[in-house]
């Protein structure tokens, strides 16, 4: 819990700074180790990616104790603050605050909540997000914030309402619902080709809390545009899963058609990378300290 204090101040602190801060997708402890090596300052977990890597829908096929596991050992091999993607907070509050305290126990540094159902369905998937009652959704807010020890977690609200095909009016209602029910950080979702309409939100809600973005769609806007607008915080969502998509299948198919592993070789991680990004050299050091000597 001391780690999960330490980490979530500086995630408190990321969001706060004038600084744009990105954070980088993460979907189990190897991806996440990787970006950490790699100098983000934080991690997201993604809920697509963690699903896809278990072999999963995202539509909440995993289980919540399912995410909170490879969340704790993302934790375990990181020093960064870890941003969760916690769907709609698997049901009603009473789920959501169950799973904000085990993730903070397990050493997160915050939760994202989004204004959906149980269970939900990935924002890129289909054309059917029906949006939660205000209330209610703010139920889920409070009830997180009461139950997670106070400023030592980071409770990010998400309206899906331009999503779900609303305007920014109701956009901007449900997100200063969710500032007055406690969260710490608004995150306005868009499924457009263009940051036009994350840039004219960014515009209307004049910064009453730090403002996340996820451009995974908008991607050709140059990140300039979103220092402009004094966004906070740009999450690369789903890069690394993409990445090792791609990659492993195009070794896979060279494999499989040169009977060979020697063409492949220069464009595979060495051993070892491997060993060093899994520290086994602490491990010999400790060797060294605790076995007898023979
Ligand atoms: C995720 O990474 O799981 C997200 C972002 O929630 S998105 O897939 O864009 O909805
Ligand atoms: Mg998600």
């Amino acid at each position: 819990q001391d780690f999960s204090t330490a980490t979530s101040s500086a995630l408190h602190q990321l969001l706060h700074s004038p600084e744009l801060t990105f954070l980088m997708e993460a979907h189990d402890a190897l991806s996440a180790a990787i970006a950490e090596e790699s100098g983000f300052p934080g991690l997201w977990a993604s809920g697509l990616s963690i699903a896809s890597s278990l072999g999963y829908r995202d539509a909440n096929e995993a289980s919540w104790t399912q995410v909170v596991e490879v969340v704790e050992r993302m934790a375990d091999v990181t020093h960064i603050p870890i941003l969760v993607d916690g769907d709609s907070g698997f049901g009603n509050f009473n789920n959501a605050r169950l799973a904000a305290l085990k993730l903070y126990q397990r050493g997160a540094s915050g939760i994202c909540l989004e204004d959906k159902g149980f269970p939900k369905l990935n924002s890129f998937v289909g054309d059917k997000h029906p949006l939660a009652d205000v209330k209610e959704f703010s139920g889920r807010l409070r009830a997180v914030k009461d139950t997670v020890p106070e400023h030592r977690f980071c409770l990010i609200a998400r309206t899906e309402a331009l999503i779900a095909g609303y305007d920014e009016q109701e956009a901007l209602s449900r997100a200063h619902a969710y500032a007055e029910a406690g969260a710490d950080a608004i995150l306005i979702h868009s499924r457009k080709g263009t940051a036009d309409e994350v840039l004219s939100f960014a515009r209307a809600w004049k910064n009453r809390l730090p403002l996340i973005i996820v451009p995974t769609k908008y991607y050709r806007t140059p990140v300039a545009a979103y220092r402009q607008a004094s966004i906070s915080t740009v999450i690369w969502a789903n890069h690394a899963m993409r990445a090792s998509v791609r990659a492993m299948g195009q070794v896979c198919r060279r494999i499989l058609s040169e009977e060979s592993v020697a063409g492949i070789e220069p464009d595979v991680a060495t051993l070892e990378e491997v060993f060093k990004l899994m520290r086994y050299d602490e491990l010999a050091n400790a060797e060294g300290r605790y076995l007898p000597e023979t």
